[in-house]
């Protein structure tokens, strides 16, 4: 079993596939809190997880002039620490409702595959500055991360991202050792992880220990076989990946984490409080949330808990609250909440005209059906 070596795991933790593991906490627990404590943390892994000895480990990072390895004490002595509070989210979180308009293939992800932790490590431009490498002059159109976690094949996980994208964020790309304030779980990365900023979870390669530019796209399958976007008329049969650009930055979305779907409210409840996370990819902050207690007809703001951070670099995600008056007389209602980010960027109304085959990028208003007897 190549998964005997694999970490335990918070019994909290809602699984969606096991070997390889993959976890979401209770949703309303994932609004508990601002940062998501470590062991609540969703976890999306594809392969087993790498039994890494810290003294053991090198993160190679290869440019023109040369290569150099870093050790684990390196990163963690030699350079300033960063710290970036940021979203981690599944290109495939809240892919479940898509699955209800048509089949895809992907696992089935309800609304909690996404959390927000504080990431603490070395700045990816002090490690290449260290190098004497200005990532402003650097040559190659991609930067390119693999893991340490490998397929039967021993081809590593991997990603990449546009160089263009990696000058953008530059400061905020973090080559990370600690979650959290303790060193990175297993399951995250450790030792070392990359978090960027903004960008699918897909990209923020886990047991990294690769860096390097390159005029191409990573060659793994999951740059290049998935975590794309299709039109809901592509299906299995006429399906091109190459014709289709890689996610990277992700659109705006929310979720109610509370109540859930089909709860039943209070006898003869007149009022309902509602809880849940809005976020936005490329940094755009989220500046209204909208809620509604019957379908959709009418509308409210929700009470928006500030993340602390500038609207236009904005990572972390905003948390909510709303008290809405339920339709008077109503046996059951439609509860909906959308977002709206700092460029006006609003949710899809509806799953259909987003469906795509493998189910990414389900961002359209969330809509939770509760009971209210009489
Ligand atoms: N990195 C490696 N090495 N292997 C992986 O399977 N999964 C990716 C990414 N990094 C993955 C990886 C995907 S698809 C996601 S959504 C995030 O890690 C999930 O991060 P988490 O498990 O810390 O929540
Ligand atoms: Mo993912």
């Amino acid at each position: 079993d190549p998964y005997r070596n694999d970490p335990e795991r918070s019994p909290l933790l809602i699984p969606s596939s096991k070997k390889p593991f993959n976890a979401e906490p209770p949703q309303q627990m994932l609004v508990d809190r601002f940062l998501t404590p470590n062991h609540l943390f969703f976890v999306r892994n594809h392969l087993p997880v790498p039994s890494v000895e810290p003294k053991d480990y090198r993160l190679d990072v290869s440019l023109d002039s040369g290569s150099k390895s870093f050790t684990y004490d390196d990163l963690k002595s030699k350079f300033d620490k960063r710290s970036v509070v940021a979203v981690t989210q599944c290109a495939g979180n809240r892919r479940s409702e898509m699955v209800k308009v048509k089949p895809v293939k992907g696992l089935n992800w309800g609304s909690a595959a996404i959390s927000n932790a504080k990431w603490s490590g070395v700045c990816l431009d002090d490690l290449l500055l260290k190098q004497g490498v200005d990532i402003e002059k650097v040559r190659g159109k991609y930067i390119v991360f693999e893991g340490m976690d490998k397929q039967p094949d021993d081809s590593p996980y991997g990603a990449s991202i546009p160089l263009e994208l990696a000058r953008m964020l530059k400061r905020d790309i973090i080559i990370a050792y600690e979650m959290n304030g303790e060193p990175i779980p297993r399951d995250h990365g450790f030792p070392i992880r990359v978090i960027i900023p903004g960008v699918v979870g897909a990209r923020q390669v886990k047991w990294l220990n690769k860096i390097y530019f390159s005029g191409e796209e990573s060659t793994s399958h999951w740059q290049r076989r998935d975590y794309k976007g299709f039109n809901s008329s592509i299906d299995w049969h006429n399906v091109d990946f190459d014709s289709s650009v890689s996610i990277s930055q992700l659109p705006v979305i929310s979720a109610i984490c509370e109540p859930e779907e089909d709860a039943e409210l209070e006898e003869g409840a007149e009022e309902v409080t509602l809880r849940g996370y809005a976020w936005s990819g490329g940094g755009r902050g989220i500046i209204r949330v909208d809620v509604s207690a019957d379908g959709g007809k009418t509308w409210q703001e929700a009470r928006l808990k500030p993340n602390g951070q500038s609207p236009y670099r904005s990572y972390a995600w905003t948390l909510w609250e709303a008290d809405v008056p339920l339709p008077t007389g109503a046996r059951s209602t439609t509860l909906v909440v959308k977002a709206v980010d700092i460029s006006y960027n609003v949710q899809p109304d509806s799953v259909e005209g987003i469906w795509n085959l493998r189910g990414c990028l389900s961002n359209a208003w969330h809509r939770v059906k509760v009971n209210i007897p009489a």
